[in-house]
């Protein structure tokens, strides 16, 4: 079913996994534990680390500060590499501590927003030490009430933050600015589409680019359409993977609507964003509320595998050839031929050719790691999503 050159394809995917997806996480009513959840950063990288070695699709691992701080960032480079990880994306946090309640960047007080582009100075020394290429920014900012705040005023606050950030951003590295269309704020948001953090980024340079979270849309959003739009315009930097049944429900991507994903990865496909020159970063920004985490961080990338190969089997000649001729369901068909092929098998074979399980659930499964950690990590408190 793999030509050679799919096979190659297939072999040059890579995907961030966050830190926090390792960590114990939940709603308002309840963060359920799970017994030998990671007790501190070095427990989450071990965790991580089995998700590469089962698949061979996770060498990098995103990192969120200061829930991940630690004192000795080469030291903790140095422990990754043992566990054959490299350090990833770097998240800033300027939304729990109690002076950002108002906004960050875009604060009316302008020694709040001091605050912020410190935290975020201090984001970059961290790259500098941990060779991280990317700062991934999202901000909390907005507004809950009509006249709250000065709509454009914090804009024009919001695009001052940012450009003294990526004064200090350098030569290798990026700033990314995701964007939510709502939610901590419910009445406007700072970044709140693709257009704003477009904005934004253009206006600071080219190593400013926007991240894509999937479920930062509302229902109904063409998301494969903003892909095709951001890679057109050469901002497309990175996704957040997650899928959603109502809002940001950030659960394994794939996992509510596969037709989706595999729209959105036919647009990357398409805008050349597999090839490593794009810069495109996939990355998971997922939490595990009821699931095992490491099994649940398996899924994920191998969804995102299966979707992939999908889309790499997309007869393009054929389909251009439907588009040209105006064959409306001549072209549909040829789409839904890719979207309904089993690629399971052939993606086992593949990783059996590779060295890796063929089925990299069972064989995480039957490694007794889970019990492992649980019977090891006692003692100390877990982590959870916020620490
Ligand atoms: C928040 O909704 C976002 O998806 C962010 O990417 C967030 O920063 C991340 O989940 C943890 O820091
Ligand atoms: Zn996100
Ligand atoms: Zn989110």
């Amino acid at each position: 079913m793999f030509n050679e050159k799919i096979s190659a394809q297939l072999a040059q995917q890579e995907i961030e996994v966050p830190s926090w997806a390792y960590g114990n996480s939940g709603t308002r009513f309840r963060v359920f534990g799970t017994p030998g959840t990671p007790r501190n950063v070095r427990e989450k990288l071990a965790d991580a680390a089995q998700v590469h070695a089962h698949t061979g699709l996770a060498p990098k691992v995103s990192l969120h500060y200061p829930w991940d701080k630690v004192d000795d960032w080469k030291g903790l480079v140095e422990y990754a590499a043992e566990l054959g990880v490299g350090i990833g994306t770097i998240n800033s946090n300027t939304f729990q501590d109690e002076e950002y309640k108002l906004g960050s960047f875009a604060h009316h007080d302008a020694g709040v927003r001091r605050r912020a582009i410190e935290h975020h100075l201090e984001c970059i020394d961290v790259m500098n030490q941990t060779g991280s290429q990317d700062l991934k920014i999202w901000l909390a900012d907005g507004t809950n009430y009509p006249g709250q705040g000065d709509l454009r005023r914090r804009q024009d606050w919001l695009a001052e933050s940012l450009s003294e950030i990526y004064g200090h951003i350098g030569e290798h590295q990026r700033l990314v600015l995701e964007y939510k269309f709502f939610e901590p704020s419910f009445y406007h948001t700072d970044v709140p589409d693709w257009g704003t953090s477009y904005a934004q980024v253009t206006a600071l340079g080219d190593r400013a680019v926007v991240c894509l979270d999937t479920g930062h849309h509302a229902p109904g959003t063409n998301i494969e359409f903003i892909v095709a739009q951001l890679l057109r315009l050469g901002k497309l930097g990175s996704f957040d993977f997650n899928s959603r049944f109502y809002a940001d429900d950030d659960l394994i991507v794939g996992a509510a609507d596969p037709f989706q994903l595999f729209r959105i990865l036919w647009e990357v496909r398409r805008g050349g964003g597999f090839d490593e020159a794009s810069g495109v970063v996939f990355m998971l920004d997922q939490c595990h509320n009821i699931e095992d985490k490491i099994p649940g961080q398996i899924r994920s990338v191998l969804n995102v595998q299966e979707m992939t190969a999908r889309t790499l089997l997309v007869d393009v000649d054929a389909l251009e050839a439907a588009q040209q001729a105006g064959d409306v369901l001549g072209a549909n068909a040829v789409f839904m031929d890719a979207f309904y092929t089993d690629v399971r098998p052939a993606l086992a074979e593949w990783r059996e050719s590779r060295g890796l399980p063929a089925d990299p659930m069972r064989a995480f499964a039957d490694s007794g790691y889970l019990a492992r950690i649980a019977e090891e990590r006692v003692g100390g408190a877990q982590s959870s999503w916020g620490a």
